[in-house]
């Protein structure tokens, strides 16, 4: 096969680097460019615009610079080509020190230590050791896996929960819509790394957070969530934090983002918000990813890490 001429078309990301590292080995076409052109066999894309990659005719494959796909699948003129989604040591470290990070945050209570300082208090709450709180991961896939093994790796005791069953080391394992409340009902610390599908949207709502296990002495269930903000009701949450339902949470994602600034979620003292940073799509350790693998593909070999088109991620 001929060496792919590439289209980059990202909404709300500056293409400049990506376009720079690509077109080191490959012609890259910039949108607004590139409808229709029958040269183009590849697209890299974050939020590609409606209808424009079912304009190209001999499009192969589409190569998303996140882990998610969501933005892809929004697309309602999506042409039935091969998605490929990143896998990358790299995203997968910066999402592992996100959710260490915001997990030893809540449990060794920080927000109580801050609050203390600023009135210059010298008090020693009682702390549990890791090994008595449990962390449950809502996703178990090459992000879910990463982080539950650096959390075994502190002693924290781990749950997963997952679409299939996914046996883990050292992780007791749930599976599909039987496997919920039990899951749920054995964690105190939520990590939501799922994907966001039909199936998932609006998942971490009230009725969900209700099951929770709440006797852990952190002094309430605790939510930290970096995979999609559509997954989650954010006014749900409002509502669980207000309740006592919920102790705290670590919001990576929003319903809407940037997250409006005039939802009460940023002023929330309870709530502990980052702008969808928790890992980076950083061109220079993806683009030669995405590089080899058009290469190999031109090669006869088979795309590496293919969404699954039926189950949208
Ligand atoms: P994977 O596709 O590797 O794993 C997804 C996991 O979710 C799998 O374990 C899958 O189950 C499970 N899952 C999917 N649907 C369901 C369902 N209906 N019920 C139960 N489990 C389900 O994804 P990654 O680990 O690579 O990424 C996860 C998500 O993290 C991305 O989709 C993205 O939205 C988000 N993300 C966020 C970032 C940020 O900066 N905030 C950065 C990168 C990613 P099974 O194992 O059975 O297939
Ligand atoms: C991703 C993201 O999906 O950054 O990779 O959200």
């Amino acid at each position: 096969m001929e060496k792919g001429k590439i289209l980059l078309a990202l909404t709300g990301i500056h293409p400049q680097r990506w376009h720079e590292l690509l077109s080191a080995e490959r012609e890259v076409v910039l949108e607004p460019n590139g409808a229709n052109d029958p040269s183009i066999t590849y697209a890299v894309v974050w939020k590609q615009k409606p209808n424009l990659l079912k304009s190209l005719p001999n499009l192969r494959a589409i190569f998303s610079i996140g882990a998610g796909v969501d933005h892809v699948f929004a697309d309602p003129g999506l042409p039935d080509v091969p998605i490929v989604k990143i896998v990358a040591d790299n995203l997968t470290q910066h999402m592992v020190e996100y959710v260490v990070w915001r997990v030893l945050d809540h449990h060794r209570q920080a927000s109580l230590y801050r609050a203390q300082q600023q009135k210059k208090i010298w008090h020693e709450p009682p702390q549990r050791v890791a090994g008595d709180v449990s962390v449950g991961i809502m996703g178990l896939g090459s992000l879910g896996r990463a982080a539950a093994s650096a959390l075994l790796s502190l002693g924290f005791a781990v749950n997963g929960w997952s679409r299939s069953e996914r046996g883990m080391k050292g992780v007791s394992t749930y599976a599909g819509e039987a496997g919920l409340i039990p899951f749920l009902n054995a964690t105190d610390i939520l990590v939501v790394l799922l994907p966001l599908t039909p199936q998932t949207q609006g998942i971490v709502n009230y009725g969900l957070l209700k099951e929770l296990r709440r006797r852990n002495g952190l002094g309430g269930a605790v939510l930290i969530n970096a995979g999609r903000g559509r997954l989650q009701k954010d006014a749900d949450i409002l509502r669980a934090l207000d309740d006592g339902t919920l102790k705290e949470a670590s919001l990576d994602v929003f319903e809407v983002e940037p997250l409006p600034k005039t939802s009460p979620l940023w002023s929330h003292p309870k709530v502990f918000v980052t702008p969808h940073a928790a890992a980076t799509s950083d061109p220079a350790h993806l683009v030669p990813i995405m590089l080899r693998q058009m290469a190999a593909f031109e090669r006869g070999e088979k795309l590496e890490n293919l969404v699954d088109r039926k189950a949208g991620y």
